[in-house]
């Protein structure tokens, strides 16, 4: 009885700790950060919206508040000790998981101006051509950038949602441009008026968003809820609703979305399920794979083929970084332990192994032609170079040394030359650009010392490369892409990607699609 007693007593203030993260949640921080936790004016504060925080940077944030924001620091209202089991509270997932259903979704739908009453043409100065906007997303402050690609002067900077992830999509005609945060939010916004027409929040952590080739559909990838939500371009109505479970009906979260425009189809990788999914959204597909289901046994109820619904293939491991073929009808696919292999989406079955240790980053990567032989080169994440892979025999052409680990490699139709980072690793500030001919690296770059220099995007000609020098406070450097010369900056605040409307458009091979 007395140790029961010792017991109580000694759980008795770790009790009183314990509730306490909660009430300080309610009477500080519920207000702007929403109701358990789900955002509201300000950012979700789920543990799966901070897993990408360090803990002591969760800590200073709620100590010191953060700049140029409206959150303020709380470092005079709350003591060390609050602050510390504030910040660990919000490091654990809620006790009830939060839910975020259909209906949330379609209230969530904000229409700033009606898609029908839009002008027809660009409203800004004639001389500016909008095929050669850029659209640079500045993390530092959350703002995007509108670009001139000719003068190199903004159009436009305006507040975007918190946190954008992944590259923006844009409509088949490059009018407009649709974001993703990582808290959920989607975006239609109209580069002929400079203007946001909708904007929806389709889940509570969004991986990233595809636009189909028609123009008719964007489809958005969840991690929480697991689900896949299929909007109307057009002013972002929600359409439809996918649980992502596996056939045995364990749910998975989306690992990306992607549109493989030459079969009509989007195609979505998971992260907890070894199935790769594709969804085709041209009405006639009903008839392409009509033994599907029942190669599959998903059973009719579950996953019929056709228009809108997924067709599964059946993977030997969970796949969850993928790069096209040009004509989308094989893609590499690599796991986060280094195993990688190429799938054939017709056959629906696995055609090579590929040899690709470490961590590629296959969805960074680029394709060229050289030598009559098709290739793909990707960067790795976790070892310092870019591996090239003939598409032809599905073999390792070469590996080509860099400085350090790299995120994003590019390159355009029109340069002999891919660009690669190394910002993985202490060489972050350096360059390194491929010759796509010979396999070497014939230049390595450093455009600001002791900054992290990455993520590269021609102008639509090729002769430019804009560099991001992603720091708060940063910079967009303008390269001259033949001789290597600086030839504008622009100051920015941590631009992270940037994207140049006429090469995602016509899917130059050089940059992401
Ligand atoms: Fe990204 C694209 C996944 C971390 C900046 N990133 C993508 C895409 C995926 C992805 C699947 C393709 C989306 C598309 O085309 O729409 N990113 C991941 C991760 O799994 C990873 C490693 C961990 C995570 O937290 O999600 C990750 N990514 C980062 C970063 O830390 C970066 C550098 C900074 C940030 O803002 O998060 C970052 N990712 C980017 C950028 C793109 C991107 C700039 C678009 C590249 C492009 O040119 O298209």
């Amino acid at each position: 009885m007395k140790c029961l007693l010792t017991l109580l007593l000694l759980l008795a203030p770790l009790a009183a700790s314990a509730a306490a993260p909660a009430a300080l949640y309610q009477q500080h921080c519920q207000s702007c950060h929403g109701a358990e936790r789900m955002g509201a004016m300000a950012p979700a504060l789920l543990s799966q919206s901070l897993e990408r925080l360090k803990p002591a940077e969760v800590l200073r944030t709620i100590r010191d508040g953060r700049t140029a924001t409206q959150m303020a620091g709380f470092a005079g209202t709350l003591s060390d000790a609050d602050i510390s089991a504030l910040a660990a509270w919000l490091g654990t997932p809620p006790a009830t998981p939060p839910l975020w259903r259909e209906a949330d979704t379609a209230a969530s739908r904000i229409q700033y101006h009606d898609p029908a009453s839009l002008p027809a043409t660009p409203q800004f100065a004639t001389g500016i051509d909008p095929r050669n906007l850029f659209v640079v997303v500045e993390a530092g402050d959350h703002h995007v950038t509108v670009l001139d690609g000719d003068r190199f002067t903004p159009l436009t900077r305006f507040q975007s949602r918190f946190a954008l992830h992944g590259g923006p999509k844009f409509s088949p005609d490059g009018r407009f441009v649709y974001f993703a945060s990582r808290d959920g939010w989607v975006s239609q916004y109209d580069l002929y008026t400079l203007q946001t027409v909708a904007e929806i929040r389709v889940g509570l952590n969004t991986r990233n968003l595809a636009v189909s080739d028609d123009g008719r559909w964007v489809l958005a990838g969840n991690t929480l809820p697991q689900t896949l939500v299929l909007l109307d371009a057009n002013g972002l109505k929600p359409v439809k609703t996918y649980a992502v479970q596996d056939r045995s009906g364990k749910p998975s979260r989306v690992s990306a979305v992607y549109d493989a425009a030459p079969r009509q189809s989007f195609i979505v990788a998971l992260k907890d399920a070894a199935e790769l999914w594709e969804i085709s959204y041209n009405p006639k597909a009903a008839p392409i794979y009509p033994g599907y289901v029942h190669d599959y046994q998903m059973g009719e109820g579950l996953a019929l083929p056709g228009y809108q619904n997924p067709r599964i293939t059946p993977l030997d491991m969970v796949l969850d970084d993928f790069f096209f073929d040009d004509s989308y009808r094989h893609v590499m696919a690599a796991s986060r332990d280094g195993h990688a292999q190429v799938i054939n989406l017709d056959s629906r079955s696995k055609v090579a192994e590929l040899p690709l240790d470490g961590m590629p980053h296959l969805g960074s990567g680029i394709t060229f032609q050289q030598g009559g032989h098709h290739y793909m080169a990707t960067p790795n994440l976790n070892s310092g170079r870019v591996t090239v892979i003939d598409m032809d025999r599905w073999q390792v052409a070469a590996n080509i040394a860099t400085p350090g680990p790299g995120f994003f490699l590019r390159s355009h139709d029109n340069t002999p030359y891919a660009w690669v980072d190394a910002m993985m690793s202490p060489q972050r500030d350096t360059l390194s650009i491929i010759d796509k001919r010979s396999f070497k690296v014939v230049r390595q770059l450093t455009l600001r010392p002791g900054k992290t220099n990455a993520h590269v995007e021609f102008t639509h000609d090729g002769r430019y490369a804009l560099v991001s020098i992603m720091e708060t406070p940063g910079e967009l450097v303008v390269v001259d892409a033949t001789t290597f010369r600086e030839v504008a900056a622009l100051p920015m605040m941590k631009p992270i990607g940037k994207y140049n409307v006429f090469n995602k458009v016509t899917r130059s091979s050089g940059t992401s699609h």
